[in-house]
């Protein structure tokens, strides 16, 4: 009777412990919000592997913020690239009390997006949406960590011009902040450079046939077309290019068709090889932690890799390095600290300017040969 009440005691005793281990450990949410649905999903995927993988990381290490130990925790939403469902999830994760947000993905969802954050006093960090009127507004929670459009659109521009020496481009863009925007700087700079603008057509982001808008084009004899736009378009456009006998037509795009995934897309069509796209970050090649990073990435998640889930990865920890440094997980507290931030990532030291762009952002030139992306410089 007597060893019977110990062990009551003992599990009592034992059980109060263990409560006080969970209180003294806190719970602090990281929203992500990409397309996890729809024909983007493969992107959206990849950036929340990113995130998936910088919270493991960060767990590991154990942190500490104003004597408590923190343990992150990933609340993941699908905006399916869709503007409405873009904002509904920024809602979603303003009402869950996350503590930052690490997205969106696309342009036509983050703008919408960073104003609901905005009011709502959460930072979001996004690692793939380029479009420049992101950070026009001023929002004190607003950051990337890539470079923009300007630079993706006349890094092309200057290449087709200046090492090409192409005279004729017409320009295909999907109405899309993202694809307008990329097309626009493009056009302006490649037309200051010489180029001439044959033709402007126009798709969907949800559109697979392209046949009549290239036979447009090619009755203008181009020697490039530029794309703005994702690769759920520009793989099947390069199949249909081939077919229509555009096999000779160098093929521009800005980060959103430099993926792995469009070399599927494209369906072995041997326009691939035409393929000149840009991404606003060096190769991971020249990354500081980049071939490291992406061995580690590819045993964890294989043949997921797409383009930007190393800055989703460094987006999470930028989040993270600022509260630590302002002893505190409450955006009301923290945030202020995004624009001190330093911080050493895989992708690069990152830096902000004041309006939450990255500064001094690398932009890479790529083009696929037999299939594979390789890096111009
Ligand atoms: N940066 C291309 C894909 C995402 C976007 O800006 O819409």
């Amino acid at each position: 009777m007597q060893f019977k009440l110990k062990l009551t005691v003992l599990a009592a005793v034992a059980a109060v412990a263990g409560t006080a281990v969970a209180q003294d450990v806190q719970v602090v949410k990281i929203g992500h919000v990409a397309p996890l649905s729809g024909a983007q999903a493969h992107y959206g995927k990849d950036n929340e592997n990113g995130v998936r993988m910088a919270i493991e990381d960060l767990n590991a290490q154990g942190i500490t913020i104003a004597g408590k130990k923190v343990r992150f925790e990933i609340v993941a939403e699908d905006d399916a690239a869709d503007p409405k469902q873009g904002t509904a999830a920024a809602q979603k994760l303003c009402d869950a009390k996350v503590a930052g947000v690490v997205g969106h993905l696309n342009s036509g969802t983050t703008i919408p997006a960073s104003k609901v954050y905005n009011d709502c006093g959460i930072p979001h960090v996004t690692g793939a949406a380029t479009n420049p009127n992101l950070t026009k507004p001023g929002y004190k929670t607003t950051y990337r960590i890539i470079a923009n459009d300007n630079a993706l659109g006349a890094g092309l521009a200057l290449y087709a011009a200046d090492a090409l020496k192409l005279k004729k481009i017409a320009i295909i863009d999907d109405r899309t902040a993202y694809g307008q925007g990329v097309a626009d700087v493009f056009k302006k700079i490649a037309a200051s450079k010489g180029i001439q603008i044959v033709d402007e057509q126009f798709t969907t982001d949800k559109a697979t046939d392209f046949m009549a808008i290239l036979t447009a084009i090619k009755s203008k004899g181009p020697d490039g077309i530029f794309f703005g736009g994702m690769d759920p378009q520009a793989g099947p456009m390069l199949r249909q290019m081939e077919q229509l006998g555009l096999s000779n037509v160098k093929y521009f795009g800005g980060d959103g068709i430099c993926t792995s995934e469009i070399a599927k897309l494209s369906g072995g069509a041997k326009t691939l090889d035409n393929v000149v796209c840009a991404e606003g970050g060096a190769s991971l090649a020249k990354m500081p932690g980049g071939t490291a990073w992406k061995a580690k990435y590819d045993a964890k998640y294989p043949a997921q890799f797409q383009v930007y889930s190393p800055y989703t990865y460094d987006a999470t920890f930028v989040l993270v390095d600022a509260m630590k440094r302002a002893g505190s997980t409450d955006p009301k507290v923290y945030t202020a600290k995004l624009g001190e931030t330093s911080f050493k990532g895989v992708t690069s030291t990152i830096s902000f300017e004041s309006n939450g762009e990255l500064k001094n952002p690398a932009m890479t030139l790529y083009v696929y040969k037999d299939g594979k992306k390789s890096a111009l410089n």
